[in-house]
């Protein structure tokens, strides 16, 4: 008798409330709670909540910008799993938000710009057969150069970059997968634009000669992870003189890995290069490097200490703090960017609270940061010379 005493109140109010609901028949969440914007934690996981296309299946999708996975990682050297990394990503980038996007240093929302951003979904590579694989990265990437920018105004205010085609094309990028699929991106980059400046952070020079490299016993087997810099400077993709390393500290075989890499045209900053001469001079070092010409930027998330990003393929300890890194990439704020990718995030090594993944996601936020502030301190005119002209692969 007790629990009836208790519980006919509350079934009377139940049945209040299933009245109440049947005079508001139509839609009752529309009504009351339509437009609710998605939480950190709900929704389906787009990068930062982006919306998406399957842009790939979808030539005449408009874009400036596209986040675009490639989950490849069958040219790796130690610890595979890089195929999870634009998943781990995405995870990671959960607490982003268009609506909740304002950097108080950088004085900027790059999600709010009047840039129209897109998650294009990836790139589904063959995990079987790399040759495939790579042949598939860089068709889809010539295919996602090739879609129509969204706004030309934009890209005219930020003083972008146009093609050797005298066109826009949007901006890529591009969440790895292993460092491998950096070949065929250049590959479509160098069509695009021209040879290109690269600006590579990572532990690793990834410029060895795979007539040195151990493994490479078959053609191949040379186009791998630590090889694909080298193939990239003998196809001519990349201007010579003109790229740089940062955050290298891993062991080589000897001085001629270095003699290679010089070869290959890069220099090089070392990881502890930030103690004895600090974040400014590593920036303005880089700066000088590429010059105003196109830059591509490519992004190994091992260059951040294993204790900062544990989640990675070939870690090295002794590497920057994610803060340096990010405050050198703030001091590399306005510089003419075409492409940047950020590589070997393996999601399996990382810990339950996704330290990586979170690092690695917030380095896509700054190259949107880069992105969306423009090009700075130069004259376009020189900027589509010095791409179109003078750098040829028969001068390097
Ligand atoms: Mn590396």
């Amino acid at each position: 008798m007790r629990a009836h005493s208790t519980l006919l109140p509350f079934l009377a109010s139940s049945v209040l409330a299933s009245l109440a609901l049947a005079r508001v028949p139509t839609d009752p969440w529309l009504s009351e709670f339509g437009g609710t914007p998605d939480l950190s934690f709900s929704g389906i996981t787009t990068f930062a909540h982006l919306p998406h296309s399957r842009c790939l299946d979808r030539p005449d999708t408009p874009f400036d910008v596209a986040i675009l996975g490639v989950p490849f990682d069958t040219a790796v050297s130690y610890r595979p799993g890089a195929r999870f990394g634009p998943n781990g990503l995405r995870s990671g980038s959960r607490r982003q938000r268009p609506e909740r996007g304002y950097s108080s240093v950088l004085g900027i929302n790059p999600y709010m710009t009047g840039l129209n951003i897109l998650d294009c979904g990836d790139v589904p590579v063959n995990p079987f057969d790399t040759p495939t694989a790579i042949k598939q990265i860089n068709a889809a990437y010539r295919s996602m150069l090739n879609h129509p920018v969204a706004s030309e105004e934009k890209m005219k205010e930020l003083n972008m970059q146009k093609g050797l085609d005298g066109e826009y094309h949007p901006r890529i990028i591009s969440l790895g997968g292993d460092h491998t699929i950096v070949l065929p991106i250049l590959d479509a980059v160098h069509d695009t634009y021209g040879p290109v400046s690269v600006i590579h952070f990572d532990a690793h020079i990834d410029t060895w000669n795979p007539n040195r490299y151990y493994g490479s016993v078959s053609v191949q087997a040379g186009v791998n992870h630590g090889t694909f810099f080298w193939h990239a400077y003998e196809q001519g993709f990349i201007k010579h003189n003109a790229s740089i390393h940062a955050g290298i500290r891993t062991k080589f075989s000897g001085p001629v890995d270095l003699t290679d890499d010089v070869t290959a045209g890069f220099d090089l900053v070392h990881t502890m290069d930030i103690d004895e001469h600090g974040v400014e001079w590593i920036a303005e070092k880089i700066k000088a490097r590429v010059g105003d010409g196109p830059v591509v930027i490519s992004l190994d998330v091992d260059v951040m200490d294993p204790a900062y990003v544990p989640a990675t393929g070939t870690p090295e300890s002794g590497g920057w703090t994610t803060r340096e890194l990010r405050w050198i990439l703030y001091n590399l704020m306005g510089l003419n960017i075409v492409a940047c990718d950020v590589v070997e995030l393996s999601p399996a090594y990382d810990t339950n609270a996704e330290i990586s993944a979170i690092a690695a996601a917030d380095i896509v936020y700054d190259f949107l940061a880069m992105l969306a502030i423009g090009v700075k301190g130069q004259d376009p005119a020189s900027a589509s010379a010095s791409a179109s002209g003078g750098h040829t692969a028969d001068e390097l």
